[in-house]
């Protein structure tokens, strides 16, 4: 196997163990992991991509289900690709710039997000928001900076409790929130008038899969009438939904839920964790992306939007195999 720089793996081994987590956290880490690869190269223009591939891989399997992390690896090989193709040297800058606008993208993102997002949140909401989103919070603090006095239900996220990281980013800003176990949020909806989340992938189809327990938060907002939204940036929308791909979701040792000790002392409990979940579109009222409000149905023109034409080429590939297998023409 090859080895990369200890700058990489230490990106790679980050996002594994979560110390970067949340999908946009994770997109410019990988985007930044590419750059330093770049930065760091020594070899010919001809070799780059391949190398540049080889590091997209590695860190690419550092996490499966946040689909930013791929479509940020692929943002910057692709423009590699292109400038390879049209004979632009040196690939190595091409490749800096590449990730340096990607990483400004999706910080701008945020920040639009938040300008979109707030126009729907109203003086006096009590908003819940569930593990520690980024492009949710950034929703809610616009919100809070535009004067609108609001509450934040911040859910403490079991089993690793991102919500204390959510709830003590509000409080610090002077945002009066509610830390609740996960397990509270039915009994608290009644209480509440919109629910603001994140998200790691929007499928095709406009399925959000968020942080486990999002699903659940949903179904409990259909229920009670209360409006859901979802703030993510269009680069967490997955293009291979589109073909009929299903979002891998990761499911993480027992350890981060009952601990080693326990797990050694009760060998016969079988413990699960899976890290996230899907909500099906329709208990999804909105989605927040940095180009505007959209109906959760509305994803797959989001994709075809941004890969068109790749999908153009994709789908030739395909008909020709058909072609050369006999069963178009
Ligand atoms: C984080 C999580 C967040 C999304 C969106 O899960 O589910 O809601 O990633 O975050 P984990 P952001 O802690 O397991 O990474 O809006 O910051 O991209």
């Amino acid at each position: 196997m090859r080895t990369f720089p200890p700058e990489i793996v230490k990106i790679y081994e980050e996002i594994r163990d979560m110390k970067i987590r949340g999908a946009g956290r994770i997109a410019r880490a990988a985007a930044m992991a590419l750059k330093m690869a770049a930065e760091m190269y020594t070899g010919d223009d001809e070799r780059i991509l391949e190398y540049l591939s080889s590091v997209a891989s590695y860190v690419g399997s550092s996490r499966p289900t946040a689909v930013s992390l791929p479509n940020a690896l692929h943002y910057v090989l692709s423009r590699v690709k292109l400038a390879k193709r049209r004979g632009v040297r040196p690939l190595k800058e091409v490749a800096i710039r590449a990730a340096d606008q990607f990483i400004e993208y999706s910080l701008r993102a945020v920040e639009m997000i938040g300008k979109i997002g707030a126009g729907r949140i109203k003086d006096g909401d009590v908003i819940m928001t569930h593990c520690n989103s980024t492009a949710a919070l950034s929703v809610i603090f616009e919100a809070w900076q535009r004067g609108k006095r609001i509450k934040v239900y911040a859910t403490e996220t079991r089993p690793k409790f991102q919500g204390h990281i959510t709830a003590k980013a509000l409080a610090s800003k002077g945002i009066p929130v509610i830390l609740i176990p996960d397990s509270a949020v039915r009994y608290f909806m009644k209480d509440v008038d919109k629910v603001v989340l994140g998200a790691d992938a929007v499928a095709a189809n406009g399925a959000v899969v968020n942080k486990i327990g999002t699903s659940l938060i949903a179904l409990s907002a259909h229920e009670a009438r209360v409006r859901v939204f979802v703030a993510a940036e269009t680069y967490k929308f997955s293009p291979a939904t589109l073909f009929g791909e299903l979002v891998k979701i990761e499911e993480r040792g027992a350890e981060e839920v009952v601990g080693e000790k326990y797990l050694a002392k009760n060998p016969k409990v079988v413990v699960r964790n899976p890290a996230f979940d899907v909500t099906p579109p329709e208990y999804i009222d909105a989605i927040i992306t940095e180009r505007g409000i959209i109906a959760p149905q509305a994803a797959s023109l989001v994709l075809i939007e941004e890969y068109g034409r790749e999908f153009g080429d994709y789908l030739t590939n395909i008909t020709s195999d058909m072609e050369d297998e006999g069963y178009v023409g």
